[in-house]
């Protein structure tokens, strides 16, 4: 396996572990047969072409989601991506959400967020068996620049659950999604 480094060259820049811990990525083994800066270099410039893939950032009104609930929005998530949105990644916090996506010609990222937003809210009401507001109104958003931006905030993304202590390897946490296109 491969950790790492500052440079990140011939790296595979998703892997996370917390400090002390044997090293780990996001996928199995059988799906890194390919050169990882070779893909990197394939796969990555469409991502930041044009100024149109955004790190967005919102957070839970109160409390926090339970397991279950994180499932959900992650599901939301991913049932948008190829029709909305491409999703290069996506974490979902215990109240918070990161998440790296390019929208879709025709989607703007107000009407994306309010369709992830807007629906995650009502399902997760209907399991609590409550009516009111899930999330904060305010959405962060910023659009990622160039490849090492965005290699910055996947890593920024991969390393939450780490960084809070819910998990000692990214590999462990269930409530993410990253794309196989990117490794
Ligand atoms: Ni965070």
């Amino acid at each position: 396996m491969i950790k790492i480094t500052p440079t990140g060259v011939a790296q595979t820049f998703l892997s996370v572990r917390a400090p002390g811990k044997s090293p780990c990525s996001l996928r199995p083994p059988s799906m890194n047969n390919e050169p990882r800066l070779e893909r990197s270099r394939r796969n990555l410039p469409h991502w930041v072409l044009n100024g149109s893939c955004y790190f967005i950032t919102f957070r839970i009104r109160s409390g926090v989601l339970t397991p279950e609930e994180r499932l959900i929005v992650l599901k939301r998530f991913q049932e948008g991506d190829g029709h909305f949105y491409r999703l290069a990644g996506v974490v979902i916090m215990p109240d918070h959400v990161h998440a790296i996506l390019r929208p879709l010609d025709g989607y703007s990222l107000s009407r994306i967020l309010k369709g992830v937003k807007g629906t995650s809210a009502r399902l997760i009401n209907q399991h609590r068996g409550i009516q009111g507001t899930l999330w904060q109104d305010e959405s962060w958003d910023r659009i990622v620049r160039d490849e090492a931006e965005f290699r910055e905030k996947m890593l920024y993304l991969a390393h939450n659950p780490v960084k809070a202590g819910l998990v000692g390897c990214i590999d462990d946490y269930p409530y993410c999604y990253f794309s196989p296109e990117i490794n």
